[in-house]
């Protein structure tokens, strides 16, 4: 499998539970290194263009008003496979149907606040780490 990067977030509940160092290590024990982070607290019109694709949606105002309620860490991660390593690592969406192990299993509590954004395909991730990162922002390791 070719090497990948992904965009990752740990969303503004985790961060509030003092969780980051907790959710990093799972990726970093899962081979994937982390090659571009920082902590931001995103406005409305930040965090609406990042999830622009669920614009029409009925959670739309709900989710950027959460993701907006406090800060985030957004990084990029590298290794084999790291799309589909990482979500898998996040479990499923709504975390009372996440794997027992995942992310979202042992520190989300509801599918607004579930923990860790993880793009989903190539493109979504190559568009989101752009959204947020310039290339002098990454370090190849
Ligand atoms: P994410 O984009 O945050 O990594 O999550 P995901 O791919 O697992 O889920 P996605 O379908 O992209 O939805 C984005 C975020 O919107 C919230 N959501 N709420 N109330 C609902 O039915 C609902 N569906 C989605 C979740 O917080 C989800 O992470
Ligand atoms: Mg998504």
């Amino acid at each position: 499998m070719a090497t990948e990067r992904t965009l990752s977030i740990i969303k503004p509940d985790a961060v509030a539970k003092n969780a980051i160092g907790d959710i990093i290590a799972r990726f970093e024990k899962a081979g994937l290194k982390v090659v571009a982070a920082k902590m931001m607290h995103l406005s409305e019109e930040k965090a609406g263009g990042f999830y622009a694709e669920h614009k029409e949606r009925p959670f739309f105002k709900d989710l950027v008003g959460f993701m907006t309620s406090g800060p985030v860490v957004v990084q990029v991660l590298e290794g084999e496979g790291a799309i589909a390593k990482n979500r898998e690592l996040m479990g499923a969406t709504n975390p009372k149907e996440a794997a027992p192990g995942t992310i979202r299993a042992d520190f989300a509590e509801t599918i607004d606040a579930n923990a860790v954004h993880g793009s989903d395909s190539p493109e979504s991730a190559e568009r989101e780490i752009s959204y947020f990162f310039g290339n002098d922002e990454i370090c190849p390791r």
